[in-house]
């Protein structure tokens, strides 16, 4: 299920089966080209090779008939190969009318995947080694149609089984369409490099027979994801706080490492931080709520330089309120890390 399983081969999915035809066409053309080719230059070498001194070079002349073949037939293939490509090129923009609509979301350094019409969101989870995966589930031979973007850099979707790959960028929406046909656990990575965390940038696709993909819908299907979105879930904020891209720059405990910005545990316990221009803020609700919104505004001693995205209003009242709650629950690092009673893992 996680690490490089997927071999060159793999083909899980409808545009691999084109994608393999095509590429073993080529191959076929390839082989052929490099045996005649060579093989005539290795056949003139020996059958033309000069027998004696001061034998003259015959004087070439034109064969029209062999001109024109060795001309028109690579024309001829090359106008193959492109067709065959466009055609499956053009297939990935194809949307059948019963395709499930999928929206993935790149960020530094994690994906968002949604399901419009669902309500249902599946974040990424931090690894050990500072990695976020993300898991998602599609029904088997149906159509699912991606749409991309990105919220900040160049990030690029890249389902390797399923041999489909398409940029996320900011400001554009771009996307494929492909039918997974196997059940089975896929990996997919982002492939544009992106910074410091791209290559843990990752997670799977799990490919669901049709009885377990209703079993999802419903909520029953063990053993997956359900990224149903609910508040009121132990596992909300720290969810939020992975999505968000907070745990990129944040450490949470004394154990993990200071990351790009301050450490965010124990603020509680301390009551107050010291700013960058030696002045001591409380570190209640309000500083916490504003250091969200505009972290800017209050800068704390030994972070100068390390700049923090504006988040007022690209997050709602109800996800603020569960990351303020969260962030003043991560404690001390005496008593380890709790939370107000909910449960980060
Ligand atoms: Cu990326």
């Amino acid at each position: 299920m996680t690490g490089l399983n997927h071999t060159l081969l793999a083909a899980a999915s409808d545009t691999a089966e084109r994608y393999d035809s095509l590429v073993m066409f080529i191959n076929i053309l390839v082989v052929l080209f490099f045996v005649l080719v060579i093989g005539a230059t290795v056949y003139f070498m020996f059958k033309y090779r000069r027998r004696h001194e001061g034998q003259r070079t015959s004087p070439v002349k034109h064969n029209f008939k062999l001109e024109f073949l060795w001309s028109a037939v690579p024309t001829v293939l090359l106008i193959v190969m492109f067709a065959w490509g466009f055609n499956d090129f053009t297939a990935l923009s194809q949307t059948p009318s019963n395709a499930l609509p999928i929206r993935v979301i790149g960020k530094q350094w994690n994906w968002t995947v949604s399901y419009p019409g669902l309500d249902r969101e599946c974040t990424a989870e931090m690894t050990d080694d500072g990695g976020a995966e993300t898991e998602f589930v599609v029904p088997v031979n149906r159509p699912f149609t991606l749409k991309l973007s990105s919220e900040d850099v160049l990030h690029s979707f890249w389902i390797p089984d399923f041999k489909v790959k398409k940029d996320a960028l900011p400001n554009r929406y771009t996307g494929y369409t492909v039918t997974p046909t196997e059940v089975g656990s896929h990996r997919f990575y982002c492939a544009e490099y992106c910074g410091a965390n791209h290559s843990r940038m990752a997670g799977t696709v799990h490919v669901l027979s049709e009885a377990d993909w209703q079993l999802w819908l419903d909520g029953k299907l063990e053993g997956m994801p359900n990224c149903k979105v609910d508040p009121s879930a132990p596992d909300y904020a720290p969810k939020l706080f992975v999505k968000y891209g907070c745990a990129g720059c944040h450490s949470t405990t004394a154990d993990q490492a200071v990351l790009i910005g301050p450490p965010l545990y124990g603020l509680d316990t301390k009551g107050e931080e010291t700013m960058e221009d030696g002045s001591k803020v409380a570190t209640d609700d309000n500083y916490i709520r504003e250091s969200i919104e505009y972290a800017e505004k209050k800068r704390v001693a030994g972070y100068a330089g390390k700049n923090m995205p504006v988040f007022r209003g690209r997050i709602s009242e109800v996800e603020l309120d569960a990351l303020v709650n969260y962030i003043k629950g991560l404690d001390d690092a005496d008593n380890g890390p709790t939370n107000d009673g909910t449960d980060s893992e």
